[in-house]
């Protein structure tokens, strides 16, 4: 048996989270078009026959703003501790620039072998994936170097052969059936949270936060939290026409993780200031 841990590092909305959902073949991780759409560090976990491949996928690299960056950029920091590996995630659809340079001189420091991916390559002509390629290259002394699509799984395959090839003999971490460390209650938060993202944008997704009351029998309640009125007024709709689209929208999965049939319910509420308050983010687990 081979285990351990490999994190998965990049700048924001380079595809992290919908790489880690690939390799494990499940949604762990919420995925949206905004960056900064992962604020801790989630574990995706892929078991085969004869390994357990621990993925920690990480809120993208981001120079801290408030108590809620500067906490996720600390997770970052911290989840480079007793990795095996790292996969180093670059958009092959942007310039590779000073961001990833950037990035590339801690993760070529860990003194653990870098597997870069170079994600986003669906539709991308050859000669465009083979300059990325040359660029991405010249980033640091890499272990290997896939182009994939995280969206298409194109090349997944290969990856996840090539990070269970770093892992060393070890024990299983987690029970073969379990895909992920987060419990259902962080779960439904984050599958909430991530129809908000969805039917939002500007600076309203940045200020959503998404807390779970209660889940019973028949009922789960959560709240969506934002930091002002005219963000509730956005997120509430016309008539309570987004509110009530965030639910229609995050029902169903949330029925498919329960296994049963739920009222979702949801209520906006304005808490100023939410990013900055330690005892919020405590509670939100970030
Ligand atoms: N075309 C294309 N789009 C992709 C691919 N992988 C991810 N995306 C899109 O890129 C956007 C960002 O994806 P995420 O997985 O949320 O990115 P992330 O790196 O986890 O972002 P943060 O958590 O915000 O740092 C989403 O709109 C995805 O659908 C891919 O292989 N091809
Ligand atoms: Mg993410």
């Amino acid at each position: 048996m081979r285990s351990g841990i490999v994190a998965v590092a990049g700048r924001p909305n380079v595809g992290k989270s919908t790489l880690v959902n690939a390799l494990v073949g499940h949604k762990v991780a919420i995925v949206s078009d905004k960056p900064q759409t992962t604020r801790r560090r989630i574990f995706g976990i892929a078991n085969g026959t004869d390994y357990q491949l621990v993925l920690a996928d990480l809120p993208g690299f981001q120079r801290p703003l408030d108590t809620l960056t500067e906490r996720m950029q600390h997770t970052v920091d911290a989840a480079f501790e007793e990795v095996e590996g790292v996969v180093f995630v670059l958009s092959a659809r942007e310039r590779i620039g000073a961001g990833d340079r950037f990035i590339a001189q801690r993760v070529f420091s860990l003194g653990v072998p870098v597997v870069i991916a170079l994600n986003k390559v669906d539709r991308l002509k050859p000669g465009h994936i083979a300059q990325q390629m040359n660029a991405a290259a010249r980033l640091g002394d890499f272990h290997a170097l896939h182009p994939v699509s995280a969206k298409t799984g194109d090349g997944v395959g290969a990856l996840r052969d090539e990070l269970v090839s770093l892992l060393p003999q070890g024990p299983l971490y987690f029970p073969p059936e379990q895909d992920s460390d987060l419990s259902t209650e962080l779960q439904i938060a984050e599958l909430v949270r991530e129809k908000a993202l969805a039917l939002t944008r500007d600076e309203v997704p940045h200020a959503i936060s998404v807390e779970v009351d209660e889940i019973d029998e028949k009922v789960v309640r959560a709240r969506l939290l934002v930091e002002t009125e005219s963000q509730k007024q956005i997120v509430v709709g016309r008539g309570g026409s987004i509110v009530k689209e965030i639910g229609t929208r995050a029902r169903p999965e949330i029925e498919a993780l329960l296994g049963r049939k739920v009222f979702l319910e949801l209520v906006v509420k304005v808490r100023p200031r939410w990013r900055r308050d330690g005892a919020t983010l405590d509670r939100l687990g970030v």
